[in-house]
């Protein structure tokens, strides 16, 4: 008999939520970033064991939305809980609950879910502030499971599957058992080439661009593909780009080595830096850039 589920991954900007998802896949599909507010959109993470397939849906970090893509961001959070089975609810080991978690919490127990609390970051911490955290936490919501791992190097990660896959019902996959995410491979690139971009750049510059496919196409055994960066100043433009080109030239050289593992193909990587202001607050070019609302509903 087959069993499935959708656990949905939660928790303030930074904490390593996309982190754990990739090591619990084994795979790379959703982008890390030291900047907070790295993910943009739910993403699904796909994990056939055996008879088990679970669903992980990898979250944007909760934070107040300045803009209109911050909301659209947090209306991604909420729909995600609400069609969840399970909730993992991440958190910084070294820290209190603050806010945010609080307002989770409250979420959590709303929805009436099971939730694991996952504590992470433990390598940055010794044993007592840990026991320390893990008490606080404890008395504001009985979680099924209290998990503290260190993700960035998988420690514990197993035990989140093995806690996980209580929650399960028995029922039909919802993909295919070599799937490992829902993201179509246009997104998987813009979203690898927004990572370099979060790497290379510096302060807000990165936090307003935006990537388009332009082509996605095999030519003569190469993946050849076109994207548009677009930035929300004319000043932003240029720093992308860099001095002779130099910046630009280095993202799009980190974009292709990780493009070229995770499709497995010779890539051909054509940049375009474009402007376009203010688009973070437009609901029509949202749209346009895939931060569709009616994703969500
Ligand atoms: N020291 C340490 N750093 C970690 C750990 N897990 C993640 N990180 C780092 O924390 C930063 C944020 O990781 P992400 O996985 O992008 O965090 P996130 O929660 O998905 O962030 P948003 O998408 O912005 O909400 C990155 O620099 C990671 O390398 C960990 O266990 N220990
Ligand atoms: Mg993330």
């Amino acid at each position: 008999m087959t069993r499935t589920g959708y656990i949905s991954i939660i928790g303030r900007p930074n904490v390593g939520k996309s982190t754990l998802m990739n090591h619990l896949l084994g795979e790379k599909v959703s982008i890390v970033s030291p900047k907070p507010q790295t993910t943009r959109n739910r993403i699904a993470g796909i994990l056939t064991k055996g008879d088990d397939q679970f669903v992980f849906l990898d979250t944007p970090g909760v934070h107040k939305a300045k803009n209109r893509l911050g909301e659209y961001m947090m209306k991604s959070v909420n729909s995600t809980v609400r069609s969840a089975d399970a909730v993992i609810l991440i958190a910084d080991a070294g820290f209190p609950a603050g806010s945010i978690e609080n307002e989770l919490i409250r979420q959590i127990k709303k929805s009436c879910l099971p939730s694991i609390l996952v504590l992470n970051k433990i390598d940055m911490i010794n044993a007592e502030r840990l026991a320390k955290t893990i008490s606080q936490y404890a008395e504001l919501h009985d979680f099924d499971a209290v998990v503290p791992t260190s993700a960035i190097n998988g420690k514990n990660v197993d035990i989140v599957i093995e806690e996980s896959s209580k929650f399960l019902y028995e029922g039909d996959w919802m993909f295919d058992d070599d799937s490992i995410t829902d993201q179509p491979e246009r997104q998987i690139a813009s979203e690898v080439i927004r990572e370099k971009l979060l790497r290379v750049l510096s302060d807000e510059v990165p936090h307003g661009t935006a990537i388009m496919i332009e082509e996605f196409k095999m030519k003569n055994g190469t993946l050849n593909i076109r994207a548009e960066i677009f930035c929300e100043k004319q000043s932003h433009k240029g720093i992308i780009i860099g001095k002779k080109g130099e910046t630009l030239k280095k993202i799009g050289s980190y974009a292709r080595e990780d493009l070229e593992e995770f499709f497995g193909e010779k890539i051909f990587l054509d940049l375009w830096v474009k402007t376009k202001e203010n688009w973070r607050d437009s609901d029509f070019v949202l749209n346009s850039f895939g931060y569709n609302k009616g994703d969500l509903d």
